[in-house]
């Protein structure tokens, strides 16, 4: 056996007038937690140091910018790498990044995977970037990632840390087979993602109702299909007068989910997870090499 102790750290709402140093309390909070539990990583949402900006149309640029990090770490955000350190407890943070590459100014949705010494050994930037770039008045909220944010250029990466293979995805991945798929063709054994899921999708109000059984029905068939562990973790409660699905899970490789965040708020579900019980299924009826068609396959990546 292989047991990494995971703790899925759902977080509540955050307000626009929370302060990074408040959000950041309550991530150390979780942390600690976690530490007293035994977990070896936490897992924390999208975007986990503000509010889900992408919510408003914002003329101002340095408004915007007001949002993300210039810095990992950086001076607000240092202390959750030394208590990492200090408690010998990794994680997993999502969070609006600013950086300077190829001489300009670039932002992305990005997460990093922090390991027990405290180190940055892993960084993903988001892919399926959901929304719309343009102000639409007529929704009750806007969706903004595409304006906000560019799509990730760093492709679906795996690392090795916590004795295992691991991988990240943000939010809107997760909804698309090929996400787990290029990560499953590298061996991952568990895929960490965060996300912000609004109960309301202004463009299928049909589809509501079934946001829980959506966000359930993705991750674990994802996980199933790749012999793989997710840990997927949301925000939950009202948020600037938007409700957040929560539903904060940790799925195993059968597909089973095995641990749940049962409330909206913030709260830490914790399972032990065997990264051998992958085994079973990359050996057999997901054994890749055996039974993969990929001549059949052409079309995914050809449109
Ligand atoms: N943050 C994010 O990607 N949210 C989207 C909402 C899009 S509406 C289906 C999500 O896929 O959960």
């Amino acid at each position: 056996t292989r047991i990494v102790t995971v703790g899925a750290a759902q977080l509540g709402p955050i307000q626009r007038a929370h302060s990074r140093k408040e959000v950041v309390a309550r991530l150390l909070s979780l942390l600690e937690q976690g530490a007293r539990h035994g977990c070896d990583l936490v897992v924390f949402p999208e975007l986990a140091l503000t509010t889900f900006f992408p919510r408003w149309f914002f003329e101002s640029q340095a408004e915007i910018d007001t949002f993300y990090e210039a810095q990992m770490p950086g001076p607000e955000t240092q202390v959750l790498f030394d208590t990492a350190r200090k408690l010998k407890v990794g994680f997993y943070l999502g969070y609006a990044e600013l950086t300077q590459e190829d001489g300009r100014t670039r932002r992305f949705n990005t997460s990093i995977l922090v390991d027990q010494t405290g180190v940055i050994v892993g960084k993903y930037r988001k892919v399926h970037l959901p929304g719309h770039a343009e102000h639409e008045p007529w929704r009750q909220f806007q969706h903004l990632e595409k304006r906000y944010f560019e799509t990730g250029n760093l492709g679906f990466p795996v690392f090795r840390a916590f004795g295992g293979i691991i991988g990240m995805a943000v939010c809107n991945d997760r909804r698309w087979p090929e996400t787990y798929r290029v990560m499953g063709l590298q061996g991952v054994e568990m895929i960490l993602i965060g996300y912000n899921t609004p109960v309301h999708n202004p463009p299928a109000p049909e589809h509501d109702n079934l946001s829980h059984f959506h966000n359930e029905l993705v991750m674990q068939s994802g996980a199933y299909q790749n012999g793989t562990w997710v840990i997927g973790v949301g925000k939950g409660g009202r948020e600037e007068g938007v409700d957040q699905i929560g539903n904060s899970i940790i799925v195993a490789p059968s597909g089973e989910i095995v641990g749940a965040c049962s409330t909206l708020g913030d709260e830490l579900a914790i399972a032990r997870c065997d990264l051998d019980l992958t085994l079973s299924y990359k050996n057999s009826v997901f054994n890749f090499a055996k039974h993969r068609e990929p001549h059949a396959y052409g079309m995914i990546v050809e449109r």
